[in-house]
């Protein structure tokens, strides 16, 4: 049920009618609200959730924190709202970060156009009509002009098929489910598979309240040190009285993160002393960007990359006491920043407790859950309590897949993406009109700080139907052409780095059965935006915009 306090906008009974349907009452809903709502047009999100936040209002397990440092994982739309947040920690918590989405919303009345514990099971292109028509899972009939899908990227949580699970006599958890008012290990037998980065994030708070921890790996991930802290004034003062300037140089890097000297040489032009002295540094001073930003190469050349691989390898061989546990630990498989770069608080310290013990389900899988742990394909058993599943999401196009959307020309999202998702900019997808994707497939997003790319997609999208308004047109769709050389464009970006080199949700891997395309747009956000800005300048190319004529009946 909708938290009466907040005062959500209450159901619609009959056919709503708007210019915008809104998927997602996320950072992304939010914001498309917030800015198509200043154009005048009449707008409305619609969320499945019981709250706004999207990530962060279901993302709640022990730990839960961004790994973007909160002075720049912000919204920037508002010089005062960002003067005005006070955020207490170098980065910030999941609580906090959904106290400042949910300030947001009241300071700009968002609430008013968000419909919560809303599913769109389905949304349909009536061509005759030229309008959008989406229904609810509560049957409800929703008709717009435009579609936005701000239905989020890693938001479709994933439980794999263990059989047995049913059976379980314990209690089990997903990361991006969690129960709202907490879960105590305290004294219980917990088992956590899964470590990426929810799992690395959450297994260091739930080994000191559990009894015992099994911890089951299936691929040792690269993590580094946060050094999280309390806000320091003197920075924060720093960085407010710069921010507009800040964000300036935050959109012309390829994360849309600034602060981070661009590298200037390549990994092997430096001597190994002063290489690793460089490591350390950036060691020392925590964050993902600053370490893969050392050298120009590490994403790009394998010999560089094995340098920072084997410095973060030595660290965790000297962190962790017994050899074995400390090899496991040590990623052999991918380069280090291929899979998404986890940061951390004490996680490869937490496996010299006593409580703690990891178990290879590389070597030895997961074959089953029994009534009380679980069992692996050579036998072994634990004996557990609760099992805590970290394992991921149907990324980038789980949320879209969810939904059925089709067009009345025969047009099926789903089997237009059956070999991976095509779109042009990450924005449209040829066949479907008048729809447009956050940060979808074939957008830097993901590799990028978050906000900063919903709010470039977000406003390229209403300058675009500011565009369409001034000269009365009504109708926009990616053409085919345009699709297929931004898909091949973005396919030959990945292939000139190492990132296809590692089995990641990027590629779709974690999914059986998912097509192993690479979906992000990994040229980077400087890059992205100067194409996206160029493309609008030349009147939306490789996009048909038209004036929709009605058939006379
Ligand atoms: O999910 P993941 P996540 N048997 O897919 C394992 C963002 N995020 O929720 O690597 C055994 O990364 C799987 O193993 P493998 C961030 O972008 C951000 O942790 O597939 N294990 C892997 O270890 C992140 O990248 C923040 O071999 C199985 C794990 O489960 C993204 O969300 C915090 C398995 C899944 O890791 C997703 O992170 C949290 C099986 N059958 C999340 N199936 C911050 O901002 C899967 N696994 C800090």
């Amino acid at each position: 049920m909708p938290d009466a306090s907040h005062g959500p906008a209450s159901r619609q009974p009959d056919v709503v009618s708007l210019d915008v349907a809104i998927v997602g009452g996320g950072l992304a809903g939010l914001y498309a609200i917030h800015r198509l709502r200043g154009q005048g047009l009449k707008v409305r999100a619609y969320e499945a959730g019981s709250g706004i936040g999207g990530t962060w209002f279901w993302n709640r397990y022990p730990g839960a924190r961004c790994d973007v440092e909160s002075l720049e994982y912000s919204y920037s739309f508002s010089d005062e709202l960002q003067q005005e947040w006070k955020w207490p920690e170098r980065y910030g918590t999941q609580p906090e970060i959904l106290r400042y989405i949910n300030h947001v919303a009241d300071r700009f009345d968002l609430r008013r156009d968000v419909q919560l514990d809303t599913r769109i099971v389905s949304a349909v292109f009536d061509g005759a009509a030229n309008q959008w028509v989406l229904r609810t899972a509560d049957d409800e009939t929703i008709q717009a002009r435009y579609c936005v899908m701000a239905a989020g990227n890693l938001s479709t949580p994933r439980v794999p098929d263990f059989p047995g699970l049913g059976s379980f006599r314990g209690k089990w958890y997903h990361s991006g489910l969690w129960p709202h008012d907490g879960v105590d290990f305290t004294g219980l037998r917990v088992g956590v598979i899964g470590t990426g980065s929810s799992g690395v994030q959450m297994i260091p708070i739930i080994a000191r309240q559990a009894r015992h921890l099994h911890v089951f790996q299936r691929t040792a991930n690269f993590s580094l040190p946060a050094r999280n802290a309390p806000m320091d004034p003197t920075r924060e003062r720093n960085h407010k009285a710069e921010y507009p300037a800040r964000r300036r140089a935050a959109a012309d890097t390829p994360f849309a993160i600034a602060g981070h000297p661009k590298p200037t040489h390549p990994a092997l032009a430096v001597p190994d002393d002063a290489r690793n002295a460089a490591y350390e540094s950036k060691w020392q001073e925590g964050g993902s960007i600053s370490f893969l930003y050392a050298y120009t190469d590490l994403l790009v050349s394998k010999e560089a990359n094995d340098t920072a691989s084997e410095f973060v390898r030595n660290k965790i061989r000297g962190t962790v006491k017994d050899p074995r546990t400390a090899e496991l630990l040590a990623p052999k498989d991918h380069p280090i920043g291929t899979k998404r770069l986890c940061l951390d608080t004490n996680y490869y310290e937490t496996y010299n407790r006593d409580n703690v013990t990891l178990v290879d389900v590389r070597s030895d899988p997961i074959d089953r859950i029994t009534e009380t742990g679980l069992r692996t394909k050579g036998e072994q058993t634990f004996e557990l309590d609760a099992i805590v599943f970290a394992t991921g999401f149907d990324a980038m196009t789980g949320a879209q897949r969810e939904i059925d959307v089709r067009t009345s020309a025969g047009a099926v999202l789903r089997d237009h993406w059956e070999g991976g998702p095509l779109t042009y900019l990450g924005l449209m997808v040829s066949g479907f009109p008048n729809m447009f994707v956050v940060t979808g497939p074939g957008s830097p997003g993901v590799k990028t700080q978050m906000i900063a790319s919903i709010e470039q997609h977000v406003d390229w999208i209403a300058d675009c139907l500011d565009h369409m308004r001034a000269r009365g047109l009504d109708r926009i769709e990616a053409s085919a052409q345009a699709e297929a050389a931004w898909v091949g464009h973005v396919n030959a970006v990945a292939d000139s780095t190492l990132y296809p080199l590692a089995n990641s949700w990027y590629m779709g891997a974690n999914i059986p059965g998912k097509p192993r395309v690479f979906m992000p747009y990994v040229g980077g956000f400087d890059r992205y935006k100067r194409h996206c800005d160029a493309v609008a300048a030349k009147g939306y190319e490789g996009f048909a915009l038209s004036r929709h004529v009605k058939a006379a009946v």
